[in-house]
């Protein structure tokens, strides 16, 4: 990143003069309120870039690399210039007629800086607006060779990629944990065009046809006569619709489930949603569902944690994925597929395929890896990237094509159409982030924002002056042939197949896939969204809705409400539960996940010096928090802290350690002696932002660990040192390792469910 802030002083000669030094109030000399700091006097090198921020890896339109161009195109020379290039001496002043006299119209620096100011925002996406993203590589295993051409999933092909999650409902000023669908959207710079997965955390979707779109958007967004609430689906307009459209009914529960609120990006799976078809070289066609499987395992958030996450730090998300690429933990997931044959039905097992609001279980259609993604570099800004990456499920490369979902098909048609509003005109294929890594010869020209400088005379087709070029490829040389598929005979009308009325059958098998816990925590997500509704009728039909999902989630949200419980008006769906829908009972890496070591002066430092080697070394992140900021003297050398008392919440952690006594009887908080200094007698008292950070992380089911009389705060506190998931140790690290057992099942689950 170029830096410009190495300018001349700016006293004496300017643009060359004898140096006798300018009058007040004209060029040069330095009015009575300019800044009391000196300013670098000769220009500097710019710094060279952090590994991980070169900038975009990018092809320009004419098949010429860019990467490092376009950095040099928006930052260039060591000295301050306008937009075209002039250099300035002063942008912290405005043109005056003295230095209290009336600004000059004249002042055209003025003129341009505030006029790109006013102009730097551009519309947000009317969903997913909230984002982050991070640059990546995709490794192919070549296993999905025999049933697609694509090739950048022949055997080991590197292909690199831009990875955006966002949510969907909020700003992008929103919070990053609230309860909602998560964008997964990836954008392959393949050698034979760009090929956008755009898919969602949630493998089903709340409508069937695209037509639908905009109204279920209009009742999730905010209302429209106060703008409220916020990125939030507890709402009763919310609720209106997804309790009249009953095909809204899957989506919904998945997002009452703990998926609504995923622990961080690096650990959600990711679903392509729609059908796929896949094409291989000899014409053979397969239908497909795409998953994305995170190598860190599902996790989720508690609802309270994610509550207080809100407040106290609302990028948590894409503060985690960030930091984690920043530390060389480079997230990954394994891209897979389930395959079905492509009968014209377009069903399989009974499962109706071109259902949006369908899964196929995993038991019915194992998922087969095809090739491992891995982001490895953050954006180098936010707005040229993360902004302006436009994604688009029409951007397709050979080997991959659509089916007739009809909630696929308007968005072939919205995703062009958003980009030339948000995006300004027709020409963002241009902007870096998203130009292909392919050669482009395109025939398309002019239009706002025009950047290439096209040569020829002949943007068309057949043409003899450009000698007929460009020309047109055949399927043998790599053109994007679409499958051709037999289209039905049929009459035209606004209909649905009578497959799509089935709206309660797949919902009643997720809830009967879930364990215990999460069956509690769809219970009270329902019961928090239900109970923030104001309008009677709209709480009705919801428990109307649940009752022919399942009878007890129904009952237990009616007390919850305090309304009766109504009968069931379908028969219940006899459907077997698929166990690869629940998040718990399996053992997952531990790589990633943070551990907050609390301590004080008169902790166990050395304790803590082992256990924080010993987190590190397992490929953990040791937080070591204290009273106050600072060092902390131990045996042979300091320790530094990360977080104090007043900066540290046990949100942040996955586990928290307690290394010595913290806080009980603290000096902050703890009995003094007349002169103030720390009573000699402990008392077992807490220090009570301690005392907050343990009960949170005792109710948010995390694993606690103590050693050194730690267990002391721990009882202070109110935690049952006897409880499941309390380890109290012998040692520092012997208590770490019996943590790390315990993290490997992400929560201690035991702590949630009720008795019976
Ligand atoms: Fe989107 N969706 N969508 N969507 N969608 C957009 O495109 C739309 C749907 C998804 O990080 C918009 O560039 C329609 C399903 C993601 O930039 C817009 C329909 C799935 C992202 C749009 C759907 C998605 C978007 C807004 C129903 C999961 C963020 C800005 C027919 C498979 C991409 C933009 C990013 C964004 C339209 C339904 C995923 C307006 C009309 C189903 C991940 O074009």
């Amino acid at each position: 990143n170029p830096v410009k802030r190495a300018a001349r002083k700016l006293t004496g000669s300017v643009h060359g003069s004898d140096g006798a030094g300018p009058e007040e109030g004209i060029p040069g000399k330095p009015g009575p309120e300019s800044p009391p700091f000196e300013e670098p006097t000769e220009p500097r090198d710019p710094l060279p870039p952090k590994p991980d921020q070169s900038g975009p890896d990018t092809m320009s339109p004419t098949g010429r690399p860019t990467g490092a161009d376009q950095a040099a195109m928006a930052q260039g020379g060591s000295y301050l210039t306008t937009a075209q290039g002039a250099r300035l001496y002063d942008t912290d002043h405005s043109l005056k007629a003295g230095p209290r006299g009336p600004v000059l119209l004249q002042d055209h620096h003025l003129r341009e800086k505030v006029m790109h100011f006013d102009h730097e925002r551009i519309p947000e996406r009317v969903v997913h607006a909230r984002g982050a993203a991070a640059h990546g590589v995709f490794q192919s295993y070549g296993t999905a060779a025999s049933v697609t051409k694509a090739a950048f999933l022949a055997k080991d092909v590197e292909t690199p990629v831009f990875v955006r999650f966002s949510t969907v409902l909020g700003s992008r000023g929103s919070s990053d944990t609230v309860r909602d669908t998560r964008g997964f959207a990836t954008k392959f710079y393949t050698g034979e065009g760009v090929f956008d997965l755009v898919g969602n955390n949630i493998p089903v979707f709340f409508i069937q046809d695209a037509i639908k779109f905009p109204d279920v958007i209009h009742a999730g967004k905010p209302h429209p006569d106060r703008e409220i609430p916020q990125a939030q689906s507890a709402h009763d307009t919310f609720w209106d619709f997804v309790t009249l459209h009953t095909e809204a009914t899957h989506h919904t529960l998945w997002n009452m489930s703990d998926r609504g609120i995923p622990r961080s990006f690096r650990m959600m799976e990711g679903f392509g949603v729609h059908t796929f078809r896949l094409v291989d070289a000899k014409g053979g066609t397969t239908l497909v569902k795409f998953h994305w499987k995170p190598k860190l395992g599902v996790h989720s958030l508690v609802w309270e944690e994610a509550q207080i996450i809100n407040g106290v730090d609302p990028d948590f998300h894409r503060r985690d994925l960030a930091d984690a690429i920043e530390a060389g933990a480079y997230p990954q997931w394994e891209l897979g597929i389930q395959t079905f044959p492509d009968t014209p039905e377009q069903t399989f097992e009974g499962i109706d395929l071109l259902d949006p609001t369908n899964i196929v279980p995993e038991e019915l259609a194992p998922v087969q890896p095809v090739g491992l993604l891995t982001l490895n570099r953050n954006p180098s800004n936010f707005f040229a990237e993360t902004e302006q990456v436009a994604f688009h499920v029409g951007h397709l490369v050979p080997g991959i094509d659509i089916t007739d979902d009809p909630l696929l098909a308007g968005r072939l048609f919205s995703y062009l159409d958003t980009q030339i509003t948000r995006l300004g005109g027709p020409n963002f294929p241009q902007l870096p982030i998203n130009r292909p890594h392919a050669p482009v010869n395109d025939m398309l020209r002019d239009g706002m924002h025009q950047t290439a400088v096209h040569r020829g005379v002949a943007p068309y087709r057949p043409n003899s002056l450009d000698a007929g070029c460009p020309f047109a490829a055949g399927a043998d040389n790599g053109a994007y042939v679409e499958a051709p598929v037999r289209v039905p005979e049929a009459t035209k009308g606004r209909q649905a197949p009578e497959s799509f009325a089935d709206h309660f059958s797949q919902p009643r098998r997720f809830w009967l896939s879930m364990s215990p816990v999460e069956r509690e925590h769809i219970i009270g997500a329902y019961t928090f969204e239900l109970g923030k509704c104001y309008e009677q009728t709209v709480k009705e039909r919801a428990l109307q809705v649940l009752a022919n999902i399942d009878p007890e989630l129904c009952a237990q949200v009616a007390t919850g409400l305090g309304l009766p419980e109504p009968k069931p008006t379908v028969p219940l769906a006899e459907v077997e539960p698929s166990p690869a829908l629940s998040q718990v009972g399996h053992t997952w890496p531990t790589s990633g996940r943070i551990i907050g070591i609390v301590t004080g002066a008169d902790g166990d430092l050395d304790g803590v010096r082992g256990v924080r080697d010993a987190v590190l070394a397992a490929g953990m992140v040791p937080l070591v928090v204290a009273p106050t900021g600072g060092k902390l003297e131990a045996g042979d050398g300091a320790l530094t802290v990360q977080r104090t008392y007043v900066t540290a919440r046990s949100v942040e952690f996955d586990a928290v350690l307690l290394a010595g006594t913290p806080g009980v009887g603290s000096d902050a908080y703890g009995a003094r002696d007349a002169k103030g200094a720390p009573a000699a007698t402990r008392q077992a008292t807490c220090d009570p932002r301690v005392g907050l950070l343990l009960s949170e992380a005792f109710r948010h089911g995390k694993a606690i660990g103590a050693w050194a009389g730690g267990e002391a705060a721990l009882e202070a506190a109110g935690v049952p040192t006897d409880a499941p998931g309390v380890v109290i140790g012998d040692s520092g690290t012997a208590t770490l390792q019996q943590l790390t057992g315990l993290l490997g099942a992400h929560r201690v689950w035991e702590r949630f469910v009720s008795e019976g």
